[in-house]
């Protein structure tokens, strides 16, 4: 009877240990993903990179490295609408429905970009 007791113990045990571990194992990397692959950097002209694919609830961070201002609006120009961005002045906009948003420069509206979101 101990002894079923003990093996019971073991098992519970590992399977928590199991848990933790997927857990843990399971959770940084898309995390890591979003972060090194949801900023847009905007320099020259040009929205870098041009489509960016992204899961639901990403944060997309657009960043000016450009000389001069731009802003970042998306096509329907309601969705999300930036400020004009100076040097280094960054925007941002969290994506929580799936889509494939366009979206411009209403300063120079030759500059467009595209945020896909699975
Ligand atoms: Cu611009």
């Amino acid at each position: 009877m101990k002894l079923v007791l003990k093996i019971a113990v073991v098992v519970c045990v590992a399977a928590m240990l199991l848990a933790i571990s997927v857990a843990t194992v399971a959770d940084p990397n898309p995390q890591k993903a979003a972060e090194n692959g949801s900023q847009v950097k905007i320099d020259n002209f040009t929205f870098m990179p041009n489509a960016l694919t992204v899961p639901v609830g990403t944060t997309v961070k657009w960043v000016n490295r450009d000389d001069i201002p731009h802003t970042v609006v998306s096509d329907d120009k309601t969705t999300f609408k930036s400020k004009a961005l100076d040097t280094d002045d960054n925007f941002s906009y969290t994506f929580s429905k799936p889509g494939t948003y366009s979206y411009f420069c209403s300063i120079h509206p030759k500059m467009t970009g595209q945020v896909v979101v699975q």
